[in-house]
C-alpha cells in the first residue's frame, strides 16, 4: 500500500563497519521520534543514539540523514540510519522498527518502485539501477551508469515523442477533413513514421550487443579430447577450476568459469571432447558440448600441437567465424613459422600448460570479446524487454503504411506508441489531446 511507510537494510547482509537502514513514507518522522532521534535538517548527516521506542534501551550511537518529500530517491520523507554493521545492532534496529505502528518491512524492489510511481525516473532507469547493482566488470557498470543518466529513456521518449505527433496529425485528417490543414501534412506524417521507423530497425540491428555485455559473452571450449582444453580454462580462470588429465574423457560435464576479462563479463565453458564413444555418460558429455557451442557467442577450438598439422574433423566441422582456433601444447613441438604465418595465420600457437603464447591469446580474444560488445550506439537497448516492445513499435510502424484506410493506420499507429510507452512504463492519453490542440487549434 502507498501509505505504508517501509524500511529495510540498504546495505549487504553480513558482518561489516557500517551497515545502512533505509525508511521510506509518510510516517518515517514519527519513527525516528520513536528511536529517540531528534529529526535532523534536509539532507544532513548527525550523530545519533537509537533507542529501543518501548524499553529506551540504547541500540546504537551512528549517523542518522533525513531526506524530506520530495526531493528524496522515493519522492517520500526518507531517513537513512547508519548503524554499526554488527548482526546484534542491525537485527536490534530492524526489530524495533518493526514495532512502531505504520511501518513494514519493505518488499523487494518496493524503494525503486516508489521512486518510478514518484515520477523520478522511466523503467529503463530503474532497469539500470538494478543492473548497476549487479554490474561485476567495467563494461557493465560503464553500461549501467549510461542508460540509468537517461540514455534509453531520452531516445524513447524521443520517439515516442514524434510518433505520437504524427498520430495527432493523422487523427486531424481523420477527424477534421474541412479544416485548414496543411496540404502536404500526410506525405510528413508518412515521411516520420519511416524515418521512426527505419531508426528503430537500426537500433534493434546491434547484434544483442548491449544484451552481451548486461549478460556477459559467453565463449565455449571445444575440441578433440586431450587436446589440452581444460588446461586452458584453468589457465585462463587461473584457477584449478576443470580436472585436468592425460586420460582422454575426463571431462565429461559442461563447466562454466565466470570471469572478468579486461573488464569484460565472460562465462567459459569447458566441455568433453569431441569424438566417437562406447561410453553413455560421455556421449551426453558430447551432446551438452554441441549444445552449448551452438549457442555461444564464441567457440575457441582446441587441437593437440603433438599432432600437429592433423586437426579432427569432428571439432573442424565446428569452426565458424566466431572461433578462434589455437594449436597447444606448442611446446611438445617447433613448429616452422613460415607455416604459422601461412596458411594457419588466424591460428594461436600456444601452451597452456608452460604459458607460451598465452599473453597474446589472451589479448586475441580479448579483441574478440571487444568487437561483439562494443558499439557506435551510444545507448545500446540492454534487455530482451527492449526488444520485444521495439520489435512490436518496429512492425506496428511498417504495417501503419501498408493499411489501406487512415483509421487502420491511426490503429496501428497507436498500438507503435503503445509499445513505445511500455518501455520507459508512461502511457497516457491526455498528451496525444495536447499535441492536437497545439498544434492545429481545432475547435479554438
Ligand atoms: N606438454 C603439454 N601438455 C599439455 C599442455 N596442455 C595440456 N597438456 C596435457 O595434456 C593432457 C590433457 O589435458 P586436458 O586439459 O585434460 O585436455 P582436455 O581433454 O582437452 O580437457 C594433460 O596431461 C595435460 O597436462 C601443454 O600446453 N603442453
Ligand atoms: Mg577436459
Amino acid at each position: 500500500m502507498q501509505n505504508d511507510t517501509i524500511f529495510a537494510l540498504a546495505s549487504a547482509a553480513g558482518r561489516a563497519g557500517i551497515a545502512v537502514l533505509r525508511l521510506s513514507g509518510p510516517g518515517a518522522a514519527t519513527a525516528l521520534a520513536a528511536l529517540g532521534c531528534v529529526l535532523p535538517g534536509p539532507r544532513k548527516a548527525v550523530r545519533a543514539h537509537f533507542k529501543h521506542p518501548v524499553t529506551k534501551n540504547l541500540l546504537d550511537d551512528g549517523l542518522l540523514l533525513w531526506f524530506p518529500a520530495p526531493a528524496s530517491f522515493t519522492g517520500e520523507d526518507v531517513a537513512e540510519l547508519h548503524v554499526h554493521g554488527g548482526r546484534a545492532v542491525v537485527e536490534s534496529v530492524l526489530a524495533a522498527l518493526s514495532g512502531i505502528a505504520g511501518l513494514r518491512p519493505a518488499e523487494p524492489g518496493e524503494f525503486t518502485r516508489r521512486a518510478f510511481e514518484h515520477g523520478k525516473f522511466d523503467l529503463t532507469q530503474a532497469e539500470a539501477l538494478a543492473d548497476l547493482i549487479d554490474a561485476e566488470t567495467q563494461s557493465q557498470q560503464r553500461q549501467a551508469l549510461r542508460q540509468m543518466g537517461g540514455a534509453l529513456k531520452e531516445l524513447y521518449d524521443d520517439w515516442r515523442h514524434r510518433l505520437v505527433q504524427s498520430l495527432a496529425h493523422l487523427e486531424a485528417v481523420i477527424d477534421f477533413p474541412d479544416e485548414d490543414l496543411p496540404q502536404d501534412v500526410a506525405d510528413k506524417i508518412w515521411g516520420e513514421v519511416e524515418d521512426l521507423r527505419k531508426s528503430i530497425a537500426a537500433h534493434l540491428d546491434d547484434g544483442g550487443r548491449g544484451e552481451r555485455v548486461r549478460a556477459g559473452i559467453v565463449a565455449v571450449i571445444i575440441g578433440p579430447p586431450n587436446a589440452g582444453k581444460s588446461t586452458l580454462l584453468n589457465a585462463l580462470a587461473r584457477r584449478e577450476a576443470a580436472i585436468v588429465s592425460p586420460i582422454p574423457g575426463t571431462t565429461r560435464d559442461v563447466i562454466e568459469v565466470h570471469m572478468d576479462l579486461g573488464g569484460y563479463a565472460v562465462t567459459l565453458i569447458d566441455t568433453a571432447g569431441l569424438r566417437e564413444s562406447g561410453d553413455e555418460i560421455e556421449n551426453e558429455g558430447i551432446k551438452r558440448a554441441r549444445d552449448n557451442a551452438a549457442c555461444a557467442d564464441l567457440k575457441i577450438a582446441v587441437f593437440d600441437g603433438a599432432i600437429y598439422p592433423v586437426r579432427e574433423t569432428a571439432t573442424m566441422e565446428m569452426i565458424d567465424k566466431d572461433t578462434l582456433v589455437v594449436i597447444n601444447k606448442s611446446d611438445l613441438v617447433q613448429v616452422a613459422s613460415d607455416k604459422v604465418s601461412g596458411k594457419d595465420g588466424n591460428v594461436s600457437f600456444i601452451s597452456a600448460k608452460s604459458g607460451q603464447g598465452m599473453e597474446a591469446f589472451a589479448a586475441r580474444l580479448l579483441q574478440c570479446v571487444r568487437s561483439k560488445t562494443e558499439t557506435g550506439a551510444t545507448a545500446p537497448l540492454t534487455r530482451i524487454r527492449h526488444r520485444r516492445a521495439l520489435e512490436d513499435c518496429r512492425d506496428a510502424l511498417a504495417r501503419a503504411r501498408e493499411a489501406a484506410l487512415a483509421e487502420l493506420a491511426a490503429e496501428d499507429l497507436r498500438f507503435a506508441a503503445r509499445a513505445l510507452g511500455r518501455l520507459t512504463g508512461r502511457v497516457d492519453v491526455e498528451e496525444l489531446l495536447d499535441v492536437v490542440f497545439r498544434d492545429f487549434c481545432i475547435g479554438k
